[in-house]
């Protein structure tokens, strides 16, 4: 008899279908109104060939060969749980002894599972804290430069992780929404901690209430055609400049909210004056967009209730902060911020939840155990942060002190997916004298590791899925026996604490099924204060998820409300209380890769610069994945051409290259080259390449640093730069390339077989 229970992964709700204590299949939830159809690949890539069996460790690094020799290229010895537990345990006491608690770094960024409980990377962190604490790092990959940003011009980054204006409040009250980066269905299959697919009813009941839509993208599939959205074609990284050049026509007009801008704006004028050269004619220039269609969509949002947005994706790139500022600055001109679904807000495209129409009520989490050490890094300068040991980097005004690393311990994440640059990675890495990852599957980064612990996936082990972007908080129930010898993070973790005496701190002696019912009575007893009654454990348990009830009917959220009611009485966090379009606090760091107002800056990789056969590749969010996971699983294959990742190229630039839709070509730059099966495309801007994140790297030499990656990993082409010396966000959509037939035997893909093992050293 089959056995049915509720689960729930960051890609979808589901019910697990288990047969002979195998996980056989994933339902959809019931009550999912458009359920994701990336959970079909969830129990092939549980099963897969490609799990890590048992615990290893590198055969170089048994012999002794650690810092300053390259990982990836060694066999792996297997090892018993014992054995690597008294080993590990050892080596990190050692290295808190002669090298400080710093010379660990446990920033380990990463999405890992969607249940809350058993999430790896805020166990590691846990384990790591209370063990005498750990080198962090800051800000999420996604919009890295837009937290350090937003603080400055907004006050906080709750317009960016907090409660957006709703999407029942754009469909009532805007009736145009100008979308920078589109809204890309493939985003909404996605919500860290699991969500239902609102993404796509929220964004067509918008349409259908008469909200006209305008995608700016090089991509036109960046809004889907149910919406009926206008296409403007831009060149990628060039926003910024239509965006000053809209605001300029606006002011030249007349049209801006001078009141507006007098009551709730400080710096208006000292951008103004920054304008004289913007007009449409120069932003034609430099996007592309013909002037007069900039002065139309400029009469266009002042003339009508407007919504502004911008995808995550616009701040992953060379001066990301920019286009964020300006976009701020032009819903300033309009005069709308804090208007009934109107103003602006960040990411409506790019992950599924965010404008989810939702009551303001906490969501189920883990603990987070406060860190002795104070060191940290932004999020993405972990190759600088190896480079230059003693060394210092400018942060957002901070001038930071960059440790000594020894230890590189990873839980929950693949920096062999999601780091830029991974050639130069992979030099930087060799300078540890010892890599932990703590990992499922054999990934890029397990690979690339000198000490292996396999993980448990979800289906082996009880847990709870939540987050404040949906209404549903889902059980999700043990299905299946642990593969292998694959262990729950927390017990390996547990296990280390004990070898180190600190194991009831670690554990508060509480086993997993105390943890829930521990984790739950809190948000419990938090829902209450907001008058909303959860159902007790034993019940939420049973019925596999509790239901938070919607707004009422006509209860609409819109962000701001307050602040443009009364600036006086409910002012921003601003140093002025005010929206800054100039910053006082920004001007003083004395940055010219981030002055003190929005500026255009010619971005280091552009189609400006480029040469005549080079072109701009956008790695994007995986339709077939979520990042790497998922890639050993069907989804993800039955995309791929001739094993690789494809890369999507317009007619046009196939055929300057000589390039046939379905060929294998060799793209390549300065830093690195990847294969990539040729797709051809319509509806993208000439000279743009797009190819999706996700295939797992696979050199075909492992451990040569410059190596080809035989499958399609474009991170081995990006650059790994921060946005500016304010935001040091990830830049990887900064990036030129090349791209070529490849004409020798096509080299076999081994991403997803285990790396060569060796019985004994
Ligand atoms: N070129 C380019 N690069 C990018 C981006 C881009 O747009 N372009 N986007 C960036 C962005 S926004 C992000 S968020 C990052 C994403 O980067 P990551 O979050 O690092 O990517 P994932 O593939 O989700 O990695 C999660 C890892 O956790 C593992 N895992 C899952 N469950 C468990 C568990 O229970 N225990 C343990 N121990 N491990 C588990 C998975 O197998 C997987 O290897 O990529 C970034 N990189
Ligand atoms: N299916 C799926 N969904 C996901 C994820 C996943 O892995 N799989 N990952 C999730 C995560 S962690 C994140 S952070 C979000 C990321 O969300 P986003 O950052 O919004 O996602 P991207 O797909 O990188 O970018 C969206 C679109 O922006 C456009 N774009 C890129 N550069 C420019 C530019 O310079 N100007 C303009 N106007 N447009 C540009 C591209 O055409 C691209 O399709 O997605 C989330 N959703
Ligand atoms: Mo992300």
């Amino acid at each position: 008899m089959d056995q049915i229970v509720p689960h729930a992964s960051h890609w979808g709700f589901f019910d697990a279908v288990v047969r002979d204590g195998v996980f056989v299949e994933a339902r959809p939830f019931a009550r999912d109104p458009m359920p994701a159809r990336l959970v079909a690949a969830t129990p092939a890539t549980v099963h897969s060939a490609t799990r890590v069996d048992q615990p290893y460790i590198r055969k170089g690094w048994l012999q002794g060969r650690r810092a300053g020799h390259a990982r990836g290229g060694d066999p792996f010895v297997p090892v018993s749980w014992d054995r690597v537990t008294r080993i590990l345990a050892e080596e990190v006491a050692q290295t808190r002894a002669e090298h400080g608690d710093n010379a660990i770094f446990g920033g380990s960024y990463g999405w890992a599972s969607a249940g809350r409980f058993h999430h790896a990377k805020t166990q590691l962190q846990r384990y790591l804290a209370l063990g005498g604490g750990f080198t962090n790092s800051v800000n999420a990959y996604s919009y890295a430069t837009a937290q350090a940003l937003l603080p400055h011009v907004l006050g906080d980054v709750e317009v960016l992780l907090g409660r957006m204006t709703d999407w029942s409040a754009i469909a009532r009250h805007a009736r145009f929404m100008l979308c920078l980066g589109g809204l890309a269905e493939k985003n909404g299959q996605v919500t860290s901690g699991a969500a239902a697919q609102t993404y796509v009813p929220n964004m067509r009941a918008a349409a259908e209430a008469g909200v006209r839509f305008v995608n700016v993208s090089p991509f036109r599939g960046d809004t889907m055609e149910a919406i009926g959205a206008e296409w403007v074609p831009i060149r990628p990284g060039t926003d910024t400049a239509l965006l000053l050049a809209m605001i300029r026509h606006i002011m030249d007009r007349g049209l801006e909210d001078r009141g507006f801008l007098a009551t709730h704006v400080t710096g208006w004028d000292r951008f103004a004056a920054t304008l004289g050269g913007r007009t449409p004619e120069w932003a034609e220039g430099i996007t592309g967009i013909p002037a007069a269609t900039i002065r139309r969509l400029a009469e266009e949002c002042a003339g009508q209730p407007t919504m502004l947005t911008a995808a995550w994706s616009l701040q992953r790139a060379d001066h990301g902060e920019q286009p964020y500022w300006t976009l701020v600055a032009l819903a300033s001109a309009l005069g709308s911020i804090g208007k009934p679904g109107q103003g602006v807000g960040f990411g409506y495209g790019s992950s599924g939840g965010i404008g989810n129409p939702r009551r303001a009520l906490p969501s189920v989490s883990m603990t987070a155990t406060p860190n002795p050490v104070r060191d940290f890094i932004p999020v993405g300068r972990i190759t600088e942060l190896l480079e230059n040991p003693g060394g210092t980097m400018a942060y957002n005004g901070l001038n930071l002190a960059l440790p000594e690393i020894r230890i590189v311990w990873w839980a929950g994440g693949n920096p062999f997916h999601h780091h830029q640059d991974l050639n130069r990675l992979l030099r930087a890495w060799s300078r540890a004298e010892t890599v932990v990852v703590q990992e499922p599957w054999w990934t890029g980064v397990a690979r690339h590791a000198d000490i292996v612990l396999p993980a448990t996936t979800t289906l082996e082990r009880n847990d709870i899925a939540s987050t404040s972007r949906d209404r549903f908080v889902r059980a999700m129930h043990r299905a299946i026996a642990p593969l292998g010898q694959a262990r729950n993070d927390h017990d390996i973790l547990a296990d280390l604490a004990d070898a180190s005496g600190f194991r009831d701190r670690f554990t508060e002696q509480r086993d997993e099924g105390a943890w829930l019912r521990f984790l739950y009575g809190r948000w419990v007893s938090a829902c209450a204060k907001f008058g909303f009654e959860a159902p007790d454990f034993e019940s939420f348990w049973a019925e596999g998820h509790v239901e938070m009830p919607l707004p009422a009917h006509g209860e609409e959220y819109t962000q701001f409300a307050e602040f443009r009611a009364d600036p006086e009485a409910s002012p921003l966090d601003t140093p002025s209380g005010k929206v800054e379009i100039f910053s006082e606090a920004i001007a003083a760091m004395g940055l010219p890769d981030c002055p003190g107002t929005p500026s255009w800056i010619p971005p280091r990789e552009s189609l400006l610069t480029a040469a005549p056969d080079e072109l701009h590749l956008l790695s994007f969010q995986p339709a077939t994945r979520l990042h790497s996971q998922l890639d050993p699983g069907p989804i993800a294959a039955a995309d791929k051409i001739q094993g690789r990742e494809p890369i999507l190229l317009c007619a046009e630039d196939a055929r300057a290259r000589g390039l046939a839709e379905g060929q294998v070509v060799r793209v390549w730059n300065g830093r690195g080259a990847c294969l990539a099966g040729l797709r051809i495309i319509e509806g993208l801007t000439p000279a743009v390449a797009l190819m999706a994140t996700g295939a797992w790297f696979d050199p075909l030499e492992p451990g040569v640093p410059g190596s080809l990656c035989v499958h399609g990993n474009p991170n081995v082409l990006t650059a790994d730069v921060g946005t500016s010396r304010m935001g040091q966000g990830p830049s990887a959509q900064s990036c030129l390339v090349r791209v070529e037939p490849w004409r020798e035997a096509l080299p076999p893909v081994r991403a997803h077989v285990p790396p060569p093992i060796e019985e004994t050293v």
